[in-house]
Protein backbone atom coordinates (compact mmCIF):
# COMPACT_ATOMS: atom_id res chain seq x y z
CA UNK A 1 0.00 0.00 0.00
CA UNK A 2 1.52 3.27 -1.13
CA UNK A 3 0.66 6.89 -0.39
CA UNK A 4 -1.51 8.28 -3.15
CA UNK A 5 0.32 11.61 -2.97
CA UNK A 6 4.04 10.80 -2.58
CA UNK A 7 4.33 7.04 -3.18
CA UNK A 8 5.97 6.34 0.22
CA UNK A 9 4.61 3.46 2.34
CA UNK A 10 1.08 4.26 3.51
CA UNK A 11 -0.08 3.87 7.15
CA UNK A 12 -3.79 4.07 6.56
CA UNK A 13 -6.32 3.33 3.87
CA UNK A 14 -9.33 5.64 3.75
CA UNK A 15 -11.97 3.78 1.79
CA UNK A 16 -14.51 6.60 2.05
CA UNK A 17 -12.05 8.83 0.18
CA UNK A 18 -10.58 6.01 -1.92
CA UNK A 19 -7.01 6.82 -0.88
CA UNK A 20 -4.10 5.46 1.16
CA UNK A 21 -1.74 7.91 2.84
CA UNK A 22 1.72 8.04 4.44
CA UNK A 23 2.01 9.55 7.95
CA UNK A 24 2.91 13.01 6.67
CA UNK A 25 0.05 13.22 4.18
CA UNK A 26 -2.42 11.62 6.58
CA UNK A 27 -1.69 14.37 9.14
CA UNK A 28 -2.21 16.93 6.39
CA UNK A 29 -5.48 15.22 5.41
CA UNK A 30 -6.86 15.31 8.99
CA UNK A 31 -5.95 18.95 9.45
CA UNK A 32 -7.50 19.86 6.08
CA UNK A 33 -10.74 18.02 6.90
CA UNK A 34 -10.96 19.96 10.17
CA UNK A 35 -10.32 23.27 8.39
CA UNK A 36 -13.02 22.30 5.87
CA UNK A 37 -15.59 21.64 8.62
CA UNK A 38 -14.72 24.93 10.36
CA UNK A 39 -15.29 26.81 7.08
CA UNK A 40 -18.32 24.81 5.92
CA UNK A 41 -20.24 25.33 9.16
CA UNK A 42 -18.84 28.86 9.78
CA UNK A 43 -17.54 27.80 13.19
CA UNK A 44 -15.01 30.57 13.79
CA UNK A 45 -12.50 32.92 12.16
CA UNK A 46 -8.73 33.21 12.41
CA UNK A 47 -8.92 36.14 14.86
CA UNK A 48 -11.27 34.33 17.29
CA UNK A 49 -10.06 32.95 20.61
CA UNK A 50 -11.09 29.32 21.00
CA UNK A 51 -11.48 27.51 24.33
CA UNK A 52 -10.99 23.75 23.83
CA UNK A 53 -12.65 21.43 26.35
CA UNK A 54 -9.94 18.83 27.00
CA UNK A 55 -10.83 15.56 28.71
CA UNK A 56 -7.51 13.76 28.31
CA UNK A 57 -9.05 11.50 25.64
CA UNK A 58 -7.89 11.15 22.04
CA UNK A 59 -10.54 13.35 20.43
CA UNK A 60 -10.11 16.48 22.53
CA UNK A 61 -6.30 16.27 22.54
CA UNK A 62 -6.24 15.69 18.77
CA UNK A 63 -8.53 18.71 18.39
CA UNK A 64 -6.18 20.86 20.46
CA UNK A 65 -3.25 19.65 18.35
CA UNK A 66 -5.01 20.30 15.03
CA UNK A 67 -6.24 23.78 15.97
CA UNK A 68 -2.81 24.89 17.18
CA UNK A 69 -1.17 23.43 14.04
CA UNK A 70 -3.70 25.30 11.90
CA UNK A 71 -2.59 28.51 13.64
CA UNK A 72 -5.66 29.30 15.71
CA UNK A 73 -5.51 31.20 18.99
CA UNK A 74 -6.32 28.42 21.45
CA UNK A 75 -6.69 28.00 25.23
CA UNK A 76 -7.91 24.92 27.05
CA UNK A 77 -9.81 23.94 30.15
CA UNK A 78 -10.18 20.66 32.01
CA UNK A 79 -13.07 19.71 34.30
CA UNK A 80 -11.95 17.39 37.10
CA UNK A 81 -15.01 15.32 37.98
CA UNK A 82 -13.22 13.55 40.85
CA UNK A 83 -13.91 10.06 39.46
CA UNK A 84 -11.77 7.68 41.47
CA UNK A 85 -12.51 4.42 39.64
CA UNK A 86 -9.28 3.27 37.97
CA UNK A 87 -7.87 6.71 38.78
CA UNK A 88 -9.86 7.97 35.81
CA UNK A 89 -9.92 11.67 36.70
CA UNK A 90 -6.36 11.74 38.03
CA UNK A 91 -4.91 10.09 34.92
CA UNK A 92 -6.97 12.08 32.44
CA UNK A 93 -6.06 15.35 34.16
CA UNK A 94 -2.36 14.48 34.00
CA UNK A 95 -2.56 13.60 30.30
CA UNK A 96 -4.55 16.74 29.48
CA UNK A 97 -2.21 19.03 31.39
CA UNK A 98 0.94 17.40 30.03
CA UNK A 99 -0.27 17.75 26.45
CA UNK A 100 -1.29 21.39 26.91
CA UNK A 101 2.11 22.11 28.36
CA UNK A 102 3.80 20.38 25.43
CA UNK A 103 1.80 22.53 23.01
CA UNK A 104 2.37 25.71 25.03
CA UNK A 105 -1.37 26.15 25.58
CA UNK A 106 -2.81 27.64 28.77
CA UNK A 107 -5.09 25.17 30.57
CA UNK A 108 -7.51 26.12 33.35
CA UNK A 109 -8.63 23.34 35.69
CA UNK A 110 -12.03 23.29 37.40
CA UNK A 111 -11.95 20.64 40.08
CA UNK A 112 -15.19 19.54 41.75
CA UNK A 113 -13.39 17.92 44.74
CA UNK A 114 -11.42 21.13 45.28
CA UNK A 115 -14.38 23.46 44.86
CA UNK A 116 -17.05 21.44 46.65
CA UNK A 117 -15.23 18.72 48.57
CA UNK A 118 -16.65 15.86 46.50
CA UNK A 119 -16.65 14.39 43.04
CA UNK A 120 -19.51 13.49 40.73
CA UNK A 121 -19.97 9.94 42.10
CA UNK A 122 -20.38 10.99 45.70
CA UNK A 123 -22.63 13.91 44.77
CA UNK A 124 -24.79 11.62 42.62
CA UNK A 125 -25.05 9.05 45.41
CA UNK A 126 -26.05 11.67 47.97
CA UNK A 127 -28.66 13.23 45.72
CA UNK A 128 -29.84 9.95 44.20
CA UNK A 129 -29.31 11.26 40.71
CA UNK A 130 -27.55 9.39 37.94
CA UNK A 131 -23.89 10.46 37.60
CA UNK A 132 -24.39 11.36 33.92
CA UNK A 133 -27.37 13.67 34.39
CA UNK A 134 -25.59 15.51 37.18
CA UNK A 135 -22.36 15.53 35.21
CA UNK A 136 -24.07 16.89 32.07
CA UNK A 137 -25.53 19.86 33.96
CA UNK A 138 -22.25 20.47 35.81
CA UNK A 139 -20.09 20.33 32.68
CA UNK A 140 -22.41 22.61 30.69
CA UNK A 141 -22.20 25.20 33.45
CA UNK A 142 -18.43 24.96 33.96
CA UNK A 143 -17.85 25.18 30.20
CA UNK A 144 -19.61 28.54 30.16
CA UNK A 145 -17.61 29.64 33.20
CA UNK A 146 -14.37 28.56 31.48
CA UNK A 147 -15.22 30.54 28.33
CA UNK A 148 -15.93 33.56 30.50
CA UNK A 149 -12.71 33.17 32.54
CA UNK A 150 -10.62 32.65 29.41
CA UNK A 151 -12.42 35.50 27.61
CA UNK A 152 -12.90 33.10 24.70
CA UNK A 153 -15.22 33.72 21.74
CA UNK A 154 -16.16 30.09 21.24
CA UNK A 155 -16.00 26.70 22.96
CA UNK A 156 -14.80 23.73 20.88
CA UNK A 157 -15.39 20.10 21.85
CA UNK A 158 -13.93 16.90 20.38
CA UNK A 159 -17.13 15.19 19.16
CA UNK A 160 -16.34 13.24 15.99
CA UNK A 161 -18.37 11.99 13.03
CA UNK A 162 -19.12 8.65 14.72
CA UNK A 163 -20.51 10.43 17.80
CA UNK A 164 -22.70 12.74 15.74
CA UNK A 165 -23.93 10.07 13.34
CA UNK A 166 -24.73 7.64 16.19
CA UNK A 167 -26.67 10.32 18.09
CA UNK A 168 -28.56 11.16 14.90
CA UNK A 169 -29.32 7.48 14.30
CA UNK A 170 -30.57 7.03 17.89
CA UNK A 171 -32.70 10.17 17.75
CA UNK A 172 -34.21 9.12 14.44
CA UNK A 173 -35.05 5.67 15.77
CA UNK A 174 -36.99 7.33 18.58
CA UNK A 175 -38.26 10.19 16.40
CA UNK A 176 -37.05 12.51 19.10
CA UNK A 177 -37.80 15.70 17.18
CA UNK A 178 -36.60 18.07 19.90
CA UNK A 179 -33.12 16.47 19.77
CA UNK A 180 -33.23 16.20 15.98
CA UNK A 181 -33.62 19.98 15.92
CA UNK A 182 -30.41 20.41 17.90
CA UNK A 183 -27.83 18.14 16.22
CA UNK A 184 -26.05 20.86 14.23
CA UNK A 185 -22.30 21.05 14.95
CA UNK A 186 -22.63 24.75 15.80
CA UNK A 187 -24.69 26.14 18.63
CA UNK A 188 -24.88 29.94 18.31
CA UNK A 189 -24.14 32.29 21.20
CA UNK A 190 -27.40 32.87 23.02
CA UNK A 191 -28.72 34.41 26.25
CA UNK A 192 -25.21 35.39 27.32
CA UNK A 193 -23.79 31.90 26.68
CA UNK A 194 -20.92 31.49 24.21
CA UNK A 195 -21.01 29.77 20.82
CA UNK A 196 -20.21 26.03 20.90
CA UNK A 197 -18.71 24.10 17.99
CA UNK A 198 -17.59 20.58 17.01
CA UNK A 199 -14.77 20.91 14.46
CA UNK A 200 -14.07 17.14 14.15
CA UNK A 201 -17.45 16.30 12.58
CA UNK A 202 -15.89 15.33 9.24
CA UNK A 203 -13.52 12.80 10.87
CA UNK A 204 -14.26 9.28 12.06
CA UNK A 205 -13.17 7.78 15.37
CA UNK A 206 -10.72 5.53 13.49
CA UNK A 207 -9.15 8.51 11.69
CA UNK A 208 -8.75 10.46 14.93
CA UNK A 209 -7.27 7.48 16.77
CA UNK A 210 -4.78 7.00 13.92
CA UNK A 211 -3.97 10.73 13.95
CA UNK A 212 -3.30 10.64 17.71
CA UNK A 213 -0.92 7.71 17.25
CA UNK A 214 0.92 9.22 14.27
CA UNK A 215 1.29 12.53 16.14
CA UNK A 216 2.50 10.77 19.31
CA UNK A 217 -0.32 12.15 21.46
CA UNK A 218 -0.42 10.49 24.88
CA UNK A 219 -4.09 10.13 25.86
CA UNK A 220 -6.18 8.10 28.34
CA UNK A 221 -7.00 4.82 26.66
CA UNK A 222 -10.13 4.03 28.64
CA UNK A 223 -13.38 5.92 28.88
CA UNK A 224 -15.20 7.30 31.89
CA UNK A 225 -16.62 4.35 33.87
CA UNK A 226 -20.11 5.81 33.38
CA UNK A 227 -19.46 6.26 29.69
CA UNK A 228 -22.40 7.15 27.53
CA UNK A 229 -20.44 5.43 24.76
CA UNK A 230 -22.18 2.18 25.62
CA UNK A 231 -25.56 3.77 25.01
CA UNK A 232 -24.59 4.57 21.44
CA UNK A 233 -22.36 1.55 20.90
CA UNK A 234 -24.99 -0.49 19.15
CA UNK A 235 -25.74 2.40 16.77
CA UNK A 236 -22.03 2.91 16.13
CA UNK A 237 -21.63 -0.78 15.31
CA UNK A 238 -24.55 -0.76 12.89
CA UNK A 239 -23.28 2.37 11.20
CA UNK A 240 -19.82 0.80 10.88
CA UNK A 241 -21.34 -2.27 9.25
CA UNK A 242 -23.11 -0.07 6.69
CA UNK A 243 -19.93 2.00 6.22
CA UNK A 244 -17.99 -1.19 5.46
CA UNK A 245 -20.44 -2.13 2.74
CA UNK A 246 -20.69 1.37 1.36
CA UNK A 247 -17.78 3.64 2.35
CA UNK A 248 -18.70 7.29 2.87
CA UNK A 249 -22.25 6.57 4.08
CA UNK A 250 -21.62 7.87 7.60
CA UNK A 251 -20.47 11.22 6.31
CA UNK A 252 -23.32 11.53 3.80
CA UNK A 253 -25.81 10.57 6.53
CA UNK A 254 -24.66 13.27 8.93
CA UNK A 255 -23.83 15.99 6.43
CA UNK A 256 -27.15 15.48 4.64
CA UNK A 257 -28.91 15.83 7.97
CA UNK A 258 -27.17 19.15 8.72
CA UNK A 259 -28.42 20.43 5.34
CA UNK A 260 -31.96 19.33 6.21
CA UNK A 261 -32.01 20.18 9.92
CA UNK A 262 -34.32 23.14 9.31
CA UNK A 263 -37.06 20.61 8.61
CA UNK A 264 -36.90 19.59 12.28
CA UNK A 265 -36.75 23.16 13.50
CA UNK A 266 -40.16 24.20 12.21
CA UNK A 267 -42.44 24.30 15.21
CA UNK A 268 -45.92 22.84 15.16
CA UNK A 269 -48.68 25.22 16.38
CA UNK A 270 -49.00 23.45 19.75
CA UNK A 271 -45.21 23.63 20.27
CA UNK A 272 -45.35 27.41 19.65
CA UNK A 273 -48.12 27.81 22.19
CA UNK A 274 -46.24 25.76 24.75
CA UNK A 275 -43.10 27.79 24.12
CA UNK A 276 -44.92 31.09 24.66
CA UNK A 277 -46.21 29.83 27.98
CA UNK A 278 -42.90 28.35 29.07
CA UNK A 279 -40.43 30.97 27.96
CA UNK A 280 -39.29 33.02 30.92
CA UNK A 281 -36.67 35.73 30.43
CA UNK A 282 -33.02 35.05 31.29
CA UNK A 283 -31.58 36.91 34.25
CA UNK A 284 -28.29 36.71 36.17
CA UNK A 285 -28.22 34.02 38.88
CA UNK A 286 -28.51 35.61 42.34
CA UNK A 287 -25.52 33.58 43.51
CA UNK A 288 -23.05 33.24 40.65
CA UNK A 289 -24.23 35.82 38.12
CA UNK A 290 -24.43 33.36 35.20
CA UNK A 291 -27.60 33.65 33.08
CA UNK A 292 -30.55 31.54 34.22
CA UNK A 293 -34.22 31.21 33.34
CA UNK A 294 -35.16 29.82 36.78
CA UNK A 295 -38.10 31.67 38.25
CA UNK A 296 -36.47 32.14 41.65
CA UNK A 297 -33.31 33.47 39.95
CA UNK A 298 -31.01 30.67 41.15
CA UNK A 299 -29.32 28.59 38.46
CA UNK A 300 -29.46 24.80 38.59
CA UNK A 301 -25.70 24.55 39.24
CA UNK A 302 -25.87 26.76 42.34
CA UNK A 303 -29.05 25.07 43.47
CA UNK A 304 -27.20 21.76 43.51
CA UNK A 305 -23.61 22.63 44.40
CA UNK A 306 -24.10 25.64 46.66
CA UNK A 307 -26.98 24.67 48.99
CA UNK A 308 -25.74 26.80 51.89
CA UNK A 309 -25.76 29.93 49.76
CA UNK A 310 -29.20 29.04 48.44
CA UNK A 311 -30.46 28.77 52.03
CA UNK A 312 -28.90 32.13 52.88
CA UNK A 313 -30.55 33.86 49.92
CA UNK A 314 -33.91 32.23 50.62
CA UNK A 315 -33.66 33.29 54.29
CA UNK A 316 -33.16 36.90 53.24
CA UNK A 317 -36.19 36.92 50.97
S1 LIG B 1 -21.52 12.36 31.41
FE1 LIG B 1 -21.38 10.39 32.37
FE2 LIG B 1 -19.72 11.39 30.52
FE3 LIG B 1 -19.86 12.55 32.89
S2 LIG B 1 -20.19 10.80 34.21
FE4 LIG B 1 -18.70 10.15 32.66
S3 LIG B 1 -19.96 9.25 31.07
S4 LIG B 1 -18.03 12.05 31.80
S5 LIG B 1 -19.53 12.04 28.44
ZN1 LIG C 1 2.68 10.73 1.30
ZN1 LIG D 1 -25.65 30.24 39.83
Amino acid sequence: MKCRICGKPAVIKLRAHNIALCPEHFVEFVQKQTAKAIKHYKMFEKEDHIAVAVSGGKDSLALLDILTELGYKVSAFYIDLGIKHMDYSKTSKEKAQAFCEKKGVKCLVYSLPEMFGMGIDEAARKSRRTPCSLCGMTKRYLMNVAARDLEADVIATGHNLDDQAAALFANLMRWDVSYLAKGYPVLPAEHGFPKKVKPLVFLTEREIAAYAIVRGIDYVRYECPHSEGARFLVYKEHLNAIENMSPGTKRRFYQGYTENIWRFQIESPDQCEKKDEEESPMKPCKICGMPTAAEDGICSFCRFWRPDEVKKIKGQE
